[in-house]
């Protein structure tokens, strides 16, 4: 039977991610149980993730016939699921729609200034001078959260709301930017406490470690693998073109290169390189393949008469999507 678990693209540092996975996992939700938790890489973002949603941003949540593409519409589906610490109940209209102002105010404008103060690059942001309006403007929007923290650390009062949730990724990654200076700020006493009990806090580490995330990206089905000793990578990066078959064997030699669907890694990997320490895992887009002139067909394994993809010709490094280390167990 196809798996119906709602599916959720994400990536583990991401603050929308992260205020998406924490309402997820306050909604009593767990990955591998009620959904499946792709870890992806926003450099090789997977056709399934890009299918569902053509802007391919994170978080995604797939739920049936919905495709949710906004962090905050995923919170709300999660609380509508379950709400046992109120994070919406027992606020008021007014209360909520404070809490709702926060988070505008967040995901405009203080994001901006979080972005250019973050990533001046990115901007074309040279001068530390404009890099400091930025920090100072983001500040700014600080202090005011400040007095509201200050009656009961909270932004609505004694106890937590889906506005700090929502809010409190985006603080982290402002203080992670320059952590000695942001813990030296005069005048955020307030907010310097409630990211600190935040960042101490067993929510945050919950959905930074797994089940919620992992280091290695979720491998799509619509790659194909091939398991490469590092040596072998090496050489094919210096030479602009991989010519390996398998492990002791070259292209010209075998007359294809080896290679396995996800589901087939794992086995492969045992059968052929359970002894070898440092193992590139080769994602390859079997689209770029095809634009190459690089066939790849579906044959037979000699014993099992099971199919594995094979590529005939050289695989040329732009049909290489990731290299990274294999761990075992991992995919
Ligand atoms: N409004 C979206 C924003 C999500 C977003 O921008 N996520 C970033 C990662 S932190 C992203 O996917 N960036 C890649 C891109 O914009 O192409 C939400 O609330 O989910």
């Amino acid at each position: 039977m196809a798996d119906e678990r709602p599916v959720l693209y994400s990536f583990r540092r991401c603050p929308y991610a992260i205020r998406a996975r924490l309402a997820l996992a306050a909604a009593g939700l767990v990955p591998g149980r009620d959904l499946e938790l792709r870890e992806v890489s926003l450099k090789a973002r997977p056709p399934e993730l890009v299918e569902a949603s053509a802007k391919a941003t994170v978080p995604v949540l797939v739920a049936g016939g919905l495709v949710l593409d906004q962090s905050l519409a995923i919170m709300h589906w999660a609380l509508d699921r379950a709400d046992p610490q109120a994070w919406r109940a027992g606020w008021s209209a007014a209360e909520l729609a404070r809490g709702a102002a926060w988070i505008e105010e967040n995901d405009g404008v203080f994001k901006h200034h979080l972005d250019r103060y973050r990533y001046p690059e990115r901007f074309g942001l040279t001068a530390a001078s404009d890099r400091e309006l930025h920090r100072q403007a983001a500040l700014a929007i600080l202090g005011r959260w400040n007095q509201e923290l200050a009656a009961g650390g909270w932004l609505l009062g004694g106890r937590p709301a889906l506005a700090d949730w929502a809010l409190l990724p985006f603080v982290r990654q402002f203080r992670h930017t320059d952590p000695a200076r942001f813990d030296a700020e005069t005048g955020l006493a307030h907010v310097q406490a409630w990211l600190a009990a935040f960042l101490a806090g067993p929510e945050l580490a919950a959905v930074m470690a797994s089940p919620w995330a992992r280091r290695q990206p979720w491998l799509s089905r619509r790659w194909v693998y091939h398991l490469a000793l590092a040596d072998a990578w090496r050489q094919a990066r210096v030479e602009g073109m991989y010519t390996h078959s398998s492990r002791d064997r070259s292209l010209a030699e075998v007359g294809f290169i080896h290679a396995s669907d996800v589901q087939q890694l794992a086995g492969t990997h045992a059968r052929f390189f359970s002894d070898v320490e440092e193992l590139v895992l080769l994602c390859i887009d079997p689209v770029a393949l095809a634009r190459a002139g690089v066939p790849l067909r579906r044959e037979p394994a000699p014993e099992s008469g099971e199919l594995f993809p094979h590529l005939y010709g050289p695989l040329p490094l732009d049909a290489v999507i990731t290299a990274q280390p294999y761990r075992p167990g991992e995919t």
